[in-house]
């Protein structure tokens, strides 16, 4: 290693949403911080996430971060559910508010970690072939954020555009008078297809499994709601602590049958009216857990479906059959169904027959039919949970490349850290509600639980963290015990399982208890003198 080596106390890689509250919050504790992050700014999946039609799936109101008073009181959000560039907007205006932006690094890499068990330091390497030293490693490195193209023979003839809808470029692009291939019909695709569809010559969709989509019924937020929602934030986010999926809404916490038969459709009816999917989910509280319950709800999307698509071939394509609902994560639409209405568009089921090659001016399908295109965009999703990490060769104690250690599926204690691993925290990582939760209460809550540790370390003159593995094991163990008790498993194949990436470890990687049950348990850890976790002082000579 040179000798010019940067010294820190913390770093954190990535400058998304956990990265700058953890650059915030833990510059409380050191002023020695560097944030690495690839991008040449600021964002993390909302800076990467630019495609037409990107739009948050939770509420604006909720998906923001409480920490600050001011930033609540000086924010207006101006849709309820908001666009990428006003999330991006929204980042900005906070990095610029709390001087986030000084501690930055941008367009650089994190390429590896290693620990160092004579120092106690992580020596982290970056694409630039610099090395920094850091007592702590922070991976903001995000849920979905490696994204995933399949391989497909011929995917260097082809003399279109080719895009993916996470690594969009930050230009507007055109497609007019084009004809447009979109693979993949998840969150990404249901948003971008409408787009597409308005301007392109021809837009072919397609699909290999199709997506339960719930309206947004997306509106302005009046300048009275606004007001309101200022005098009210601290019950907003009490509420929202309560709620399993920590989103801001009533929590009636009632079962289908707790409803008279008779009301249970006016009940789905009312949610389909509120729009969005967290709205939906709520109508009852088993719509996980419980077979019937699961399908009285796709039941009423399939009639649904029936009743705004016109042509009975493609309802019946566009009819999940393959999933309970929300076993895969459903999609908040803006007008995805009546996109196939379109004479424009059409849905080519590749399940029946799978993209075969890709050649010098479109597609070749299993059935031999060619579709000619100008542009292949690819909404094929992400390496979820570990793929960002996986890009990073991470080492620990006794060279244990992370890689190995989790060859097998990931484990984790909280889903926060993993033993051999010291001084690493992990925002959000597997075994942690993340994607099951609002996301920024999910980081907001990890972010501070990393600094109730690097704070009660400086205290005490403590230099190592790290979980004990018993603690691990019982926490993976209960994680797959919770997972086991939902509908989750009986997907076929859903990035929840990992099961979307060839080779990938098939296990339910996110913690499916819900958000409150999550917090207690981390707040009795706490309390608890961080019971599960080893603590070491450095042994001085
Ligand atoms: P998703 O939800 O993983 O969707 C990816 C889509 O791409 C899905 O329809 C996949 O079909 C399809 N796909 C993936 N690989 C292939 C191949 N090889 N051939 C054909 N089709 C393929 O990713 P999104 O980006 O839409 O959304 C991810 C999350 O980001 C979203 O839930 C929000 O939380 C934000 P499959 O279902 O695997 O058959």
């Amino acid at each position: 290693m040179n000798m010019n080596v940067k010294q820190v106390d913390i770093i954190i890689v990535g400058a998304g949403f956990a990265g700058l509250y953890a650059l915030y919050k833990l510059r409380l504790l050191s002023q020695h911080i560097l944030v690495i992050e690839s991008g040449a700014n600021l964002g993390g999946s909302w800076y990467w996430n630019c495609y037409p039609g990107a739009r948050c799936d939770i509420e604006s109101i909720d998906y923001s971060y409480s920490f600050s008073k001011e930033i609540e009181q000086e924010w207006s959000w101006t849709e309820r559910f908001a666009s990428q560039t006003e999330i991006l907007d929204y980042l900005n205006f906070v990095a610029e508010k709390l001087d986030l932006r000084k501690n930055i690094i941008f367009n650089t890499k994190v390429v590896s970690a290693a620990y160092n068990e004579e120092t106690k330091r992580w020596e982290v390497g970056l694409d630039n072939d610099q090395f920094l030293t850091a007592g702590f490693c922070v991976m903001a490195t995000g849920c979905l954020s490696s994204s995933h193209i399949p391989e497909l023979p011929g995917s260097t003839l082809f003399k279109g555009d080719i895009y993916h809808t996470a690594t969009w470029p930050h230009e507007t692009i055109s497609f007019a008078e084009k004809r447009v291939g979109v693979i993949g019909t998840g969150s990404s695709g249901v948003q971008i297809i409408p787009e597409i569809a308005q301007d392109a010559a021809q837009l072919y969709v397609f699909q290999r499994t199709p997506a339960y989509t719930i309206p947004v019924n997306n509106e302005t937020l009046s300048s009275d709601y606004i007001s309101w929602v200022k005098k009210n934030y601290p019950e907003i986010r009490q509420k929202a602590k309560q709620h399993f999926f920590a989103c801001g809404l009533d929590n009636d916490d009632l079962s289908m049958e707790d409803f008279l038969p008779a009301d249970r459709i006016s009940e789905l009816e009312r949610r389909w009216q509120t729009g969005g999917v967290v709205a939906f989910f709520s109508a009852f509280n088993d719509i996980l857990i419980n077979n019937e319950t699961n399908k009285f709800v796709s039941d009423f999307l399939a009639q649904k479906l029936k009743e705004i698509v016109h042509d009975p071939d493609i309802v019946e394509k566009l009819t999940p059959r393959s999933y309970p609902f929300g076993t895969k994560r459903a999609c908040n639409a803006i007008d995805y169904w009546t996109t196939f209405n379109k004479k424009n568009v059409s849905l080519v089921d590749i399940r029946k027959a799978p993209i075969k090659a890709i050649t010098e001016t479109g597609l070749l399908t299993a059935d031999g039919k060619t579709y000619e295109l100008d542009t292949i965009v690819f909404a094929t999703g992400f390496d979820a949970f570990t793929g960002a990490l996986r890009q990073i060769k991470i080492k620990g104690r006794n060279n244990t490349l992370l890689e190995n250690k989790w060859k097998a599926g990931p484990r984790t204690y909280l889903g926060l850290m993993t033993s051999e691993m010291p001084n690493m925290f992990i925002i959000t990582g597997p075994g942690s509600p993340s994607v099951l939760s609002m996301m920024i209460a999910a980081i907001e809550q990890h972010v501070d639980l990393i600094y109730d540790f690097i704070h009660y370390m400086q205290l005490n003159g403590i230099t190592t963290v790290e979980p004990k593995e018993d603690a691990e094991k019982a926490w993976m163990e209960h994680t797959n015990a919770i997972a086991e008790g939902t509908l989750f498993m009986q997907a076929e194949s859903s990035w929840y399982l990992g099961s979307n990436i060839a080779g990938k470890a098939r296990t339910f990687y996110p913690y499916a208890g819900g958000m409150p049950a999550y917090r207690k348990i981390c707040d009795d850890v706490v309390r608890d003198n961080f019971n599960g976790f080893l603590f070491s002082k450095a042994i001085q000579v």
